[in-house]
């Protein structure tokens, strides 16, 4: 089929809206959300997101919003503040997941389940152009996944583009039993597979269980990721970010896999971390330096 597809086909394949002399790719085809679909299905398919639990948000090239804008609400919705702000934000286009809304049913229905959201010029307020119909907003999370966009743009000079808060169970169950602190949760997960300091050589930030969707939350995950790529909320989940939908879900699957491999080898061995076969520190310090790692030393000893 050519560029100009029928409207029956746009319909066929799950297009949302179609106006009269917009031609393009549909948005739910766009390389950028059938990325962003994905990783809700495989989410979903890894048990991470009971109900609505968790929540995404990916930061549009300027190429994808000029081949979505065909597809943008002739009114958008008014704008909503935020009560956060972020001038390096300012303009910016946002894919997110609704609130309330099931990242198990994004596939089935994206433009119900989520939305594009245009940020105004001062970076404080967002307004719906595409999808969340009927009466959706962005995920409860937004005000977090915004500020947190803000520190990991400068962190990485603008390569970060994904967020992505999931609720894996291995990882909250650690932080039933283990010191809410970053580096005794970062040391447990990077020795429980010799992959993991290369994945995350910066460790993984924490925080105390705190009231979710609240903007202590956000504030609090936001001064963790200007170091972290990665944020555990104690009792509640985990914050990852990526430069791609690829290593935001990688980086998740493999904190969720440290965890439940620490797990399971804290009840093998009676409780106790005292474990027969550990990696030890000098072998943190043989992968960092073969792989050449920016390794967070104050977590080492
Ligand atoms: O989106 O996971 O933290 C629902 C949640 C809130
Ligand atoms: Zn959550």
């Amino acid at each position: 089929m050519g560029v100009f597809e029928s409207a029956q086909g746009m319909f066929d394949k799950g297009a949302s809206v179609v106006k009269g002399a917009v031609s393009g790719v549909a948005v739910e085809n766009q390389a950028f959300m059938r990325g962003f679909i994905r990783l809700c299905s495989d989410g979903w398919l890894q048990g991470w997101h009971e109900r609505n639990g968790g929540n995404v948000t990916y930061r549009m090239t300027n190429a994808e919003v000029d081949a979505a804008r065909p597809f943008f609400y002739d009114n958008p919705s008014s704008w909503v503040a935020m009560g956060v702000q972020a001038g390096n934000l300012s303009g910016a286009f946002f894919v997110t997941t609704g609130a309330g809304r099931y990242l198990r049913n994004v596939e089935l229905d994206p433009s119900y389940n989520v939305g594009i959201v245009e940020i105004n010029r001062t970076g404080d307020a967002w307004r719906l152009v595409w999808g969340l119909r009927d009466g959706g907003r962005p995920t409860s999370e937004f005000a977090s996944h915004f500020m947190n966009h803000s520190v990991r743009v400068e962190a990485t000079g603008g390569a970060c583009r994904v967020l992505y808060h999931a609720h894996p169970e291995s990882v909250i169950a650690l932080t039933k039993v283990m010191p809410l602190d970053a580096r005794t949760i970062t040391r447990a997960l990077w020795k429980a597979m010799t992959e993991c300091v290369i994945l995350f050589p910066a460790g993984v930030g924490v925080t105390g269980t705190m009231v979710p969707g609240g903007i202590d939350l956000a504030r609090a995950t936001s001064e963790l990721m200007k170091t972290y790529e990665a944020v555990i909320w104690a009792n509640h989940g985990l914050f990852c970010s990526g430069s791609d939908f690829d290593s935001a879900f990688g980086l998740m699957h493999a904190i969720q896999k440290a965890a439940l491999i620490h797990g399971q080898a804290l009840m093998m061995n009676g409780g106790s971390a005292e474990f027969a076969n550990t990696i030890s520190d000098d072998d943190l310090r043989a992968i960092a330096r073969t792989y050449n790692l920016a390794v967070n030393e104050a977590f080492l000893d």
